[in-house]
């Protein structure tokens, strides 16, 4: 079987969709660190609308910062691959022109270093996950403690981090021909340009504060908010994808019909016009992220931590279950809604529907062990926050409560037949070392597991475990939790009175 490349694009079947522009000769523009599947499904698509409607020099250099896997993958083929939209409508297939080289940190350091520096370069994009930017998750400050950190600023010039990488790709900058910059922070973080400018800069002045005084003047973090659900691709997927294409694509993605993209408009060097394909350029994309880390990505981890408890291998499958789906609409209506800043011209009411229907999409099935992993990376800006503040307004926390127990329960390590379940997490550890100590699993106690957990400050601060309703709520929900089940925890919550 024949491999996609642009030598084979020709052969594409003509149900496929193809690059509307001339791949050969577009120029690399944007740097993008983490080319995974979310940005390859989304903000790499809609840099290729871009191209297709303005062909320029806004080609991608995707580098992976951790393994060689997408590099292997995508540079045989000359970085194109197919986006699969799935849904019950049906199937659509386009191949992505957009990325035009990939890297891999340890094998490329020097080929991403004359990228960094190259003046063409303009803005560098990041989809490295939350825990990537090895920072305190309830503070949002550098942790200097980070073994990559640690180790990057003893060694400045083969950074491991993307915080030490950025910092390395301004200096290079600032010491040649002084090009300004834009750093385009594109995962789930609240706040997320700022959050990034915030963690550059206080690496910086720990290497020279010079360097970081000209961050400061010469480079600009714009906040976003994305939105696309693309789960990890599996083999079947490539051999699915495979037999429709009539050839080899080793790196498809697979992702739902639906995009957004919020984007402050606030860019120091130019951009591709992502507004003529469907992004929404914005002053403050605040109440976007609010909105979206809170009733999406909440929801999500809620049905991750709950309906695999309940036996559910997949989003879709908890979001068939009418109890889950009743306790997702009131989580949502009754303690995220009251707490948002609802954007101009959104219809919040018809926001919560679509993400019912778009959860239920069985056409892309979503394992709830993905959106489970590093929870402690998640849970602050996706259920914490919105806690927080609907404990100050005096209001309801009982399904956020809920969704914190249903946490707290997974990363235990057993699941409700006693088999391990396998928790991906930076601090694993120390949920096992918890777990552990309480005996909880050997006939010992609830309260004691609920209170080692929330006591992890870069989880939970210094204010929630002191709240006596919040820690009482979630040792209640996670008492039941272990003596009723989740299905039938999640079937009681719906019906309790608000
Ligand atoms: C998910 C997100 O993996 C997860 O934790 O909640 O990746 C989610 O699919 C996207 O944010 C949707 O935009």
């Amino acid at each position: 079987m024949s491999r996609l490349s642009l030598d084979t694009l020709a052969s594409v079947p003509a149900a496929v969709a193809k690059p509307a522009y001339d791949v050969r000769r577009v120029g690399i523009g944007i740097v993008h660190l983490g080319i995974g599947a979310f940005h390859r499904a989304q903000t790499a698509m809609f840099s290729d609308d871009a191209l297709a409607i303005d062909q320029g020099d806004w080609g991608i250099c995707g580098v992976s910062l951790r393994s060689a896997d997408v590099r292997d993958r995508l540079s045989p083929q000359d970085g194109l691959y197919t986006a699969v939209e799935k849904s019950p409508a049906g199937i659509r297939r386009r191949i992505i022109g957009s990325v035009r080289e990939v890297l891999f940190l340890s094998d490329q350091r020097e080929h991403i270093g004359t990228r960094f520096a190259a003046a063409e370069t303009r803005i560098v994009s990041l989809t490295i996950t939350e825990k990537g930017y090895c920072h305190d998750p309830a503070t949002g400050k550098l942790n200097f403690q980070h073994p990559d950190i640690v180790h990057d600023l003893a060694h400045p010039g083969e950074p491991q981090s993307a915080v030490g990488l950025l910092s390395l790709a301004l200096d290079s900058r600032r010491g040649s021909h002084g090009g300004a910059l834009t750093v385009l922070c594109c995962d789930n973080l609240p706040h997320n340009g700022a959050l990034v400018r915030g963690l550059v800069l206080a690496y910086a002045e720990a290497r020279d504060p010079v360097l970081a005084r000209w961050i400061e003047a010469h480079a600009s973090f714009p906040s976003t908010m994305v939105d696309r659900i693309v789960p990890a691709t599996t083999d079947a997927d490539i051999a699915d994808n495979d037999a429709a294409l009539g050839m080899h694509d080793a790196a498809p993605v697979m992702h739902e019909p639906f995009r957004q993209w919020a984007i402050e408009d606030h860019f120091v060097a130019g951009r591709p016009r992502w507004e003529r394909v469907g992004a929404e350029l914005v002053e403050d994309v605040a109440p976007f992220e609010a909105m979206k880390l809170r009733l999406l990505n909440g929801s999500h981890s809620a049905f991750a931590y709950l309906g695999f408890l309940a036996g559910h291998e997949y989003i879709y499958q908890v979001a068939a279950q009418p109890d889950f789906v009743t306790f997702m609409r009131r989580l949502m209506a009754d303690e995220v809604v009251p707490t948002l800043s609802v954007p101009t011209g959104v219809d919040v009411a018809a926001y919560q529907h679509a993400l019912v229907r778009r959860f239920a999409n069985p056409a892309l099935p979503h394992r709830t062990q993905q959106i489970a992993m590093d929870g402690s990376q998640k849970l602050p800006q996706r259920l914490l926050a919105t806690v927080r503040e609907n404990l100050n307004a005096g209001r309801s926390i009982d399904m956020l409560a809920l969704a914190i127990a249903g946490w707290m329960r997974y990363v235990s390590g057993r699941d409700e037949a006693g088999n391990a379940i396998e928790v991906s997490d930076p601090l694993a550890e120390a949920f096992a070392r918890i777990a552990g100590a309480s005996g909880i699993h050997d006939g010992g106690n609830v309260e004691a597991l609920a209170r080692g957990l929330l006591g992890i400050r870069a989880i939970f601060g210094d204010d929630l475990p002191a709240d006596t309703r919040f820690a009482g709520r979630v040792s209640t929900w996670l008492t039941s939790l272990f003596t009723a089940g989740a299905a039938r925890t999640v079937a009681q919550a719906t019906h309790s009175v608000a």
